[in-house]
């Protein structure tokens, strides 16, 4: 039985038990349903408390029945029956209220809520709207505004702030809840019923308070088409009845339901959760106890690593070479910290606690004490091997040791100390501190331990991660480098570099390769003794055109940093292919596209062929959260998946002759295409 009820002095405590979390299954809104019926009919029945058991109220809809046939009753028809019901009905939440669950609190007479839990609506981050009456009864409660930002952005809110906003009627210990509620019930009987979609009083708002909304946020609204669709709903709301606006609703979240973007979400909603789990590691392995963490290396990456822990309240031991370079890094850590304080977005003592916990030092030996040290120094092997086989002798038995490397072979890393069980990769992405996307580098003889500690950590520090193989450039970094190879072969061809990054930045991408050359600096891994105008961009280096940070790279850059396209550097890559035999062209949208995106299709299928990752929805995890693919095109496997893998093959095929030396197609693609199967 998914719902229990029970009558306690006259007032049906209904009671839902579905874990984890609660969703709104067709059991639970079955039980639901029969519940109304019988509080409608029993004359026993005076009130209705609607309450959940377990960690949370209802976080919303069963997601894992989208796309499958539905079965009445729907949560719609519910909710009408509880709000219509002629008897007082609360709602009593805890946890995080959701989506669906909010729409039941919203459809119920009063809602008390536990101090401290959560209220969202967040069907928007799946693109969807809140399908279930949410956009016509938020904004009767606590008005047009303060509806558009819970519905349109989908963050959650504070109990605290959701009383302030009158979405909730009063807070509850959550030790008191149910009592609570069970009291409001029965002080309600005999009370005029407060139904929220009657209400208009707070409906009234400005014409144009809509555009004025979408354009604030149109950054963060870009290529999605969901917000735009909650704030159409929520304008019904303002405009029509509740039955009309119910109806534009429903349209509207048909119409998301079976599009490709929200088939895109939903997917990244379980990529992200299956990606936590490490297939051949068991639930139950033993985790390293981790209270202090060593960072080797100040700089920017070793700087953003060490926030992580720091705000996680996590002590640091940070260390350096020169006393120099360690007071830069500290000053570095302190300032972001400081500018997020600016920004109100953590207190004076937040900052002072976090700095607290960290101690800077030039001493490699006081790191002997930490459970975790991540080295994030210089990318070459040699420098990794030495720092290795040195915290070999200094770190307790035990402790994890962890390389932030992008590229290199952890296996090789390992081979210097005498306990290759214990070490692993962390491949943190800058900016460290905010980037969500953390690889973890399992090397062969890597411990489940150490690995299961790994995906706990994470957690804490609030990244996503997934676990790679060892391979050149892990997930993704290998696949990254088929996209820069056909870009830099594209821009010879006769394609010019602001047309390759439009391309990329039209298909939903922050920037194209050009620009992120531009922005990371177009000197690294270049050295100045050995530079011999070898390439388009060592010729640039050479002419100190080092990218943004010299206001001048592929692009030309002004004082605000704003890049417009350079004529002399269409020159020098003219130049250069000339010299290197490269008859030019026009080249179209659609094929740089595909010259792009196909080759790093075809490297995740031999990624996953290899098992460097343990699904294709891990790929999908690793470009969302690393590499800014947009989260609507759901990642680049499962974008495959939506246009085929056949398209793709033929899309190889067709290029064949101008892909880079020794391009082979990925044997799992060809076998995906001609079978018509799928990646995820
Ligand atoms: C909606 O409500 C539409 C309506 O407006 C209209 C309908 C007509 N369904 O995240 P966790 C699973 S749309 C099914 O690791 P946490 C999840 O996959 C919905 N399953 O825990 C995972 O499974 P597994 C609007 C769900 O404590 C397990 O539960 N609601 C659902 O870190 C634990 O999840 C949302 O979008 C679901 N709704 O976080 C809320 N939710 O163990 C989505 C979770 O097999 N959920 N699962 O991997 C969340 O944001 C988080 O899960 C929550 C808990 C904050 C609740």
């Amino acid at each position: 039985m998914n719902v229990n009820t029970q009558i306690t002095d006259g007032v049906l405590v209904v009671v839902s038990d579905n874990p984890p979390v609660n969703a709104l299954s067709y059991a639970v809104r079955s039980g639901l349903l029969a519940a109304i019926e019988t509080a409608r009919t029993d004359p026993a029945v005076k009130a209705v408390v609607i309450a959940c058991d377990g960690r949370t109220f209802h976080a919303g809809a069963d997601i894992t029945e989208f796309g499958k046939p539905p079965q009445a009753p729907s949560l719609p028809d519910l909710i009408e029956e509880i709000e219509a019901l002629d008897k007082p009905v609360v709602a009593a939440l805890h946890g995080t209220t959701l989506g669906g669950g909010l729409e039941v609190a919203l459809g119920a007479h009063y809602r008390i809520a536990a101090a401290g839990s959560k209220l969202g609506l967040p069907e928007v981050k799946l693109g969807l709207l809140p399908g279930a009456g949410g956009t016509q009864r938020l904004p009767r409660l606590v008005g047009v505004e303060a509806a558009l930002g819970m519905i349109a952005k989908g963050d959650p809110i504070s109990a605290e702030t959701a009383q302030d906003l009158g979405l909730v009627d009063k807070l509850a210990a959550p030790d008191a809840l149910r009592d609570s509620a069970i009291a409001l019930a029965q002080e309600m009987i005999g009370q005029p019923i407060p139904r929220t979609g009657a209400r208009t009083d707070k409906l009234s708002t400005d014409r144009d308070a809509f555009d004025a909304f979408a354009k604030a946020n149109a950054r963060r609204f870009r290529g999605l088409e969901a917000p735009q669709a909650c704030i159409e709903a929520v304008k019904a709301a303002t405009e029509t009845s509740l039955e009309d606006g119910l109806k534009t609703e429903r349209a509207l979240f048909t119409q998301l339901m079976t599009g490709d973007q929200s088939a895109a979400l939903r997917h990244l909603f379980f990529a992200e959760r299956a990606a936590a789990k490490i297939d051949d590691v068991p639930k139950d392995t033993p985790r390293i106890p981790v209270t202090k963490v060593g960072v080797i290396g100040g700089g920017t990456m070793g700087g953003g690593i060490t926030m992580n822990f720091l705000s996680a309240g996590v002590p640091v031991t940070l260390v350096e070479r020169e006393q120099d370079a360690l007071d830069r890094g500290v000053a570095t850590i302190r300032k972001n910290y400081e500018a997020s304080a600016a920004k109100g977005r953590l207190t004076e003592q937040q900052v002072e606690q976090a700095m607290a916990l960290l101690t800077p030092t030039l001493e490699m030996e006081a790191l002997s004490d930490c459970d975790l040290v991540i080295e994030a120094v210089f990318e070459l092997m040699k420098i990794k091997k030495e720092v290795f086989s040195r915290l070999d002798s200094i770190v307790k038995p035990g402790a994890i040791l962890a390389t932030n490397t992008s590229y290199l072979n952890v296996d090789e890393i390992a081979a210097t100390t005498s306990r290759p069980e214990s070490v692993v990769g962390l491949h943190f992405f800058s900016p460290a501190n905010i980037m969500k996307l953390l690889e973890i580098v399992r090397g062969a003889k890597t411990s489940d331990a150490v690995l299961a500690t790994a995906m706990d950590l994470s957690r804490k520090i609030g990244k996503v991660a997934v676990v790679s193989g060892v391979c050149d450039g892990f997930i993704g970094n290998r696949m990254l480098a088929q996209r820069q190879g056909e870009a830099n072969s594209l821009i010879l061809e006769g394609a010019k570099p602001w047309d390759v990054d439009r391309v990329l930045v039209k298909f939903g991408l922050p920037m194209g390769p050009f620009q992120m050359a531009d922005l990371a600096g177009l000197d690294i891994g270049w050295d100045p003794d050995t530079t011999a105008s070898s390439t388009v961009r060592e010729i640039l280096c050479e002419e100190g055109r080092r990218g943004q940070k010299t206001q001048a790279g592929f692009y030309d850059y002004d004082a605000n940093r704003r890049g417009v396209p350079s004529a002399h550097v269409e020159e020098v890559i003219a130049q250069f292919a000339e010299k290197a035999g490269y008859a030019r062209r026009e080249i179209t949208d659609q094929e740089i596209l595909e010259r792009l995106l196909y080759p790093m299709v075809n490297e995740g299928a031999k990624i996953l062929d290899e098992g460097i990752a343990q699904r294709a929805s891990d790929i999908d995890v690793v470009w969302v959260y690393g590499y800014g693919w947009p989260s609507y095109r759901g990642g680049p496997m499962f974008w495959a998946d939506q246009i085929g893998a056949k398209t793709v093959l033929e899309g190889l095929e067709r290029h064949a002759d101008r892909l880079a030396e020794g391009f082979e197609i990925s044997a799992r693609l060809r076998q995906t295409a001609e079978t018509g199967g799928a990646f995820n």
